[in-house]
C-alpha cells in the first residue's frame, strides 16, 4: 500500500464533524518503540490505532537522512528480539548499518506483521485532554480531526523535537540552510558547494567525517569538542550474518546483563589493581575494536572517579593529536571541560583526518563567536565566511520536547507543561500522577534513554502490556501512580545522578541545551542506573501487584 492510499483511507470523512474516533488504544508515534507497541497490541486483538505526525513510519530513521546517518549500536544487537522469524530473515549488511537499512528494517517489520493497517499518517497530535467522567482522554490534531481512547500509550521519540541555534539573522541567509532532522529526502549534489555545519555532538561528527574532502569547503564552526572515538565499522559476511542468526539468543542474553543494553559491559577489574602499562593497552585494544566498548567496556572508574577519567581522557586526546595533523588543530578538538566519557561519545569513522583535509576548517567559536548570519553567510567576531548552505546540527529539545509540543492535560486541568516545567516526574519513567491511563513507552526516567533503545523499549512495552493484561484480568479500567510513588522515583532518578560524572555534564544527558530558555540547568531525564538494573526493578513491581499504581473501576 503506498503511503497516500494509508493517509486516505484514514481520512474518516463519513464520520460527523467533531464526533472522535474511539478505540480502546492509542499509540502516538511510528518510531522504533511506537511500532513494537502497537504490533503488542495488535497481536493481542485489542482494538488499536496508531497516530503519526510525519508522512510515513520509522521516526528517527525516518527524519534523519543526513550524510552519514547510522547508529552505533551493533545492527544485530538493534533490531527486535521478539520474532524469530524475523531475526532469520534480516540480514544486515554492516556492522553498523546506515539510515537507509534501518529504515528499510522498519518497513519490512510493518510489513511482516500487517502493522500498517493500524497507522494513521499525518496526524499530529496537539492536545489530549482526560475527561474524568468518561475516564477517557479525548485528542486533538493539528487538522481538526479527533480521537478518543481509554489508554494512550506515547512513543514520541526521545530526540525528536529539533532546535535551531538561537543566532540573529536565520531568516536572511539566502542560500539552503537546514537542521540535520529536515535533510531532504533527494539526495543534494554538494561537490562545488561551500558548506558550514554548525554543532559537533554525534549528528555534527558524523556529517563533517561524511562531507569531508567531497564539497568545495568545509567550515565546521565548534562551541565545544566532544571526545570522540573510532566506531570501527565492517560489512558483515553471509558467513558472519549465518553465525550471529545462530547465536542470537545469547547475544541478546548479554544486552540484557549490561546496563547499556549492548554487548559492551564494564570491565569489572579495579583500576587501581591494573598497572597503568596495562591500561593502556586495555584501552589500544579498546580504542582498535567496533563500537561503545572504549566507553561502555571500560573500568567502571573512568565513569565515576575523576583521576581514572583524567588517565583515559589523556589516553584519548593523545589518539586527537596523533591523528590530526596540525597540532594547533588538534588541541581545539581536544575537550577541555569535560572528561572522557561524562557526554555521550560520538562514534566517528575518520572524523579527525577530515582535519587534515585543506578543504576543511575548524572555526572554534569560543575564539571567534558568531555574530549572525547574513545573506550571504555567518559573520564571526573575525571575519564573515560565504556559504551555499548552513547545516544546524544543534540536536533536540531531549526527551520531554516532544512532550512539550503536546498540550495533555490531566486532572483538574493541570497541564504535563506545567507540572513538568522545573523538570520531569514520573513513576518507573512510565506514568505520571494526575494523568490517568497515559502510559509512556520510553519516556524520560525510563532506561530507554541513553542506551541501546530497541533493548530498552522491548522491556517497556512488554511491561505496560503486562499492566494492561493485569488490568483487563482484575476489571480494572484506570491506572494512575500515587504523589508519593512518583516523588520517591524522581528523588531516585536524581540520585542515580550523584553516583557518576554525569551528573556534570552540559549535554541533553542532563536537559542541558543553549539554545532553549531555562534549559541551562541540570535536569534529571535519564534512568542513570543501567537498563539491567531497571528491568529488574520493573519486574519487581510487576511480581509485587503494580505497588504505586492505583487501579480503579
Ligand atoms: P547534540 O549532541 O545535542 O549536539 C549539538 C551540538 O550543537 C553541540 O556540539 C553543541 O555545542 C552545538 N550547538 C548548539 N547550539 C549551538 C550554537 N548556538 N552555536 C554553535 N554550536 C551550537 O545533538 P546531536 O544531534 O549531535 O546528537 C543528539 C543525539 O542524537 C546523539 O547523542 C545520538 O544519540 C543521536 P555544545 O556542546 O553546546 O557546546
Amino acid at each position: 500500500m503506498t503511503i497516500t492510499e494509508t493517509s486516505v483511507q484514514a481520512r474518516p470523512s463519513e464520520r460527523a464533524a467533531g464526533t472522535p474516533e474511539y478505540h480502546e488504544h492509542v499509540v502516538i508515534g511510528a518510531g522504533v518503540c511506537g511500532i513494537y507497541g502497537l504490533h503488542k497490541l495488535a497481536e493481542a486483538g485489542e482494538d488499536v490505532v496508531l497516530l503519526e505526525r510525519h508522512e510515513d513510519l520509522g521516526g528517527t530513521w525516518f527524519k534523519n537522512r543526513y550524510p552519514g546517518c547510522r547508529f552505533d549500536s551493533e545492527s544485530y544487537t538493534y533490531g527486535y528480539s521478539f520474532s524469530d522469524e524475523l531475526l532469520q530473515e534480516w540480514n544486515w549488511s554492516e556492522r553498523f548499518a546506515a539510515q537507509p537499512e534501518t529504515l528499510s528494517y522498519l518497513n519490512h517489520v510493518a510489513e511482516k506483521f500487517d502493522l500498517r493497517r493500524h497507522m494513521r499518517f499525518g496526524c499530529s497530535v496537539t492536545e489530549a485532554r482526560f475527561n474524568e467522567e468518561t475516564g477517557t482522554w479525548e485528542i486533538s490534531l493539528a487538522d481538526g480531526r479527533l480521537y478518543s481512547c481509554r489508554f494512550l500509550l506515547t512513543a514520541l521519540g526521545l530526540l525528536s523535537a529539533p532546535v535551531p541555534p538561537r543566532i540573529p539573522g536565520r531568516e536572511d541567509f539566502e542560500g539552503l540552510s537546514l537542521h540535520t532532522y529536515d535533510w531532504p529526502t533527494e539526495p543534494l549534489d554538494l561537490h562545488d558547494k561551500r558548506v558550514a555545519v554548525i554543532g559537533t555532538g554525534s549528528t555534527g561528527v558524523q556529517i563533517i567525517s561524511s562531507l569531508a574532502g567531497k564539497v568545495k569547503e568545509l567550515d565546521v564552526f565548534q562551541m565545544n569538542p566532544n571526545w570522540c572515538a573510532p566506531l570501527n565499522n565492517s560489512p558483515i559476511s553471509s558467513t558472519e550474518m549465518k553465525q550471529i542468526k545462530s547465536n542470537y539468543d545469547s547475544i541478546f542474553a548479554q544486552c540484557a546483563q549490561t546496563p547499556g543494553g549492548f554487548i559492551h559491559g564494564p570491565d569489572r577489574r579495579r583500576f587501581a589493581d591494573v598497572p597503568p602499562r596495562e591500561r593502556r593497552a586495555f584501552w589500544e585494544k579498546l580504542y582498535a575494536e567496533p563500537g561503545f566498548g572504549i566507553w561502555l567496556g571500560n573500568f567502571r572508574e573512568t565513569m565515576m572517579d575523576e583521576e581514572a577519567n583524567a588517565e583515559m581522557s589523556e589516553f584519548v586526546a593523545d589518539k586527537i593529536r596523533e591523528r590530526v595533523d596540525n597540532p594547533a588543530v588538534a588541541e581545539k578538538l581536544i575537550p577541555k571541560d569535560h572528561g572522557f566519557g561524562v557526554h555521550r561519545v560520538p562514534m566517528e569513522t575518520n572524523y579527525y583526518e577530515a582535519y587534515n583535509h585543506d578543504s576543511v576548517h575548524l572555526i572554534d567559536l569560543k575564539q571567534s563567536p558568531i555574530e549572525k548570519i547574513t545573506a550571504t553567510g555567518i559573520q564571526t567576531s573575525e571575519r564573515h565566511y560565504d556559504l551555499d548552505l548552513i547545516v544546524y546540527a544543534t540536536g533536540f529539545d531531549a526527551i520531554t520536547g516532544s512532550y512539550d509540543r503536546i498540550n495533555f492535560i490531566g486532572r483538574n486541568g493541570q497541564t504535563l507543561r506545567d507540572k513538568w516545567d522545573g523538570g520531569p516526574t514520573t513513576y518507573l519513567g512510565v506514568q505520571v500522577d494526575g494523568f490517568p491511563n497515559l502510559i509512556m513507552l520510553g519516556g524520560p526516567h525510563s532506561a530507554s534513554v541513553a542506551t541501546n533503545f530497541p533493548r530498552a523499549i522491548e522491556v517497556s512495552v512488554d511491561w505496560a502490556s503486562d499492566l494492561l493484561s493485569a488490568m483487563r484480568e482484575q476489571g480494572k479500567t484506570v491506572v494512575e501512580p500515587t504523589g508519593e510513588a512518583e516523588a520517591d522515583w524522581t528523588d531516585h532518578i536524581r540520585d542515580l545522578y550523584q553516583r557518576q560524572l554525569l551528573r556534570k555534564a552540559k549535554s541533553w544527558f542532563t536537559g542541558y541545551n543553549p539554545n532553549i530558555e531555562g534549559h541551562d540547568r541540570t535536569r534529571y531525564l535519564i534512568y542513570a542506573g543501567g537498563a539491567n538494573r531497571y528491568r529488574e526493578h520493573l519486574a519487581r513491581v510487576a511480581a509485587d501487584g503494580y505497588p504505586g499504581l492505583s487501579m480503579t473501576r
